[in-house]
């Protein structure tokens, strides 16, 4: 008997992606997908970002989480509309989930929607939502292993985010290795060396994201 290969899943959430970016398309949204491991710093760039640009964007968010609404209630704080997709168990937001949140907005009114992914280092970079760009963090005290043990993450970011640079003198992360291992995989990676706590090296991520912006919206 031969035997079907079922490989759908992932052709069906590419579809939906892809109806999800004609829709950002049509209303001209800018679209980012932040990932990381837990806790390396999402919702705190999610927060610097916000303040760096929403004098110049209508901004929206949603956040993704397995349950509870503590990231999208920090960004309520802020008085930007939050959407919070709860996975329920699940690892990664994925495009029907992206394409369930959307009616709770105006379209119309956004410029630029950043999606905050569930923490996970794996399935996120997986999953097409229909953004622009993936851009993930690293955080120094996760250890500079981390581009070697997952490389899909790396290959698919646009822009990579070292995080938590203020605690280089506390931890062992070889900055130099992170930063080769990084590029090996991916030789155009834009690499930003921050800090969300001191807002070191913020002006250069704000920099480069308002040019993709302004570009997209031309
Ligand atoms: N020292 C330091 N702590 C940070 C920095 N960025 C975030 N944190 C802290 O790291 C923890 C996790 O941050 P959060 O933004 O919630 O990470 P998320 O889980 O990836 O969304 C919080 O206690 C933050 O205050 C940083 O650049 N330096
Ligand atoms: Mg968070
Ligand atoms: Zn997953």
């Amino acid at each position: 008997m031969k035997v079907t290969v079922v490989k759908n899943v992932l052709d069906a959430n590419d579809r939906i992606a892809a109806e999800n970016r004609e829709l950002f398309d049509r209303h001209k949204i800018y679209v980012i997908n932040l990932m990381s491991s837990p806790g390396a710093g999402k919702t705190s760039l999610v927060e610097r970002t916000i303040v760096a640009l929403r004098d110049n964007y209508r901004i929206a968010v949603i956040e993704g989480d397995i349950q509870d609404t503590y990231d999208a209630d920090r960004i309520a704080k802020l008085d930007i509309p939050v959407v919070q997709i709860n996975t329920g168990g699940g690892c990664h937001i994925d495009g029907n989930m992206i394409r369930e949140a959307l009616p709770a907005f105006d379209l119309s009114k956004i410029d630029f929607l950043i999606v905050e992914n569930v923490g996970n280092l794996v399935c996120p970079a997986e999953f097409k939502i229909g953004e622009n760009v993936k851009i993930m963090l690293l955080s120094t005290p996760e250890g500079a292993d981390k581009p070697s043990k997952y490389p899909l993450m790396f290959q698919e970011s646009s822009a990579l985010l070292i995080n938590k640079i203020d605690l280089m003198p506390y931890v062992d992360f070889d900055l130099e290795k992170a930063k080769r291992d990084s590029l090996a995989l991916h030789k155009d990676l834009k690499i930003f060396e921050v800090s969300c706590k001191t807002a070191a090296g913020l002006d250069e991520w704000i920099a480069w994201l308002t040019r993709r912006i302004d570009a997209f919206k031309k």
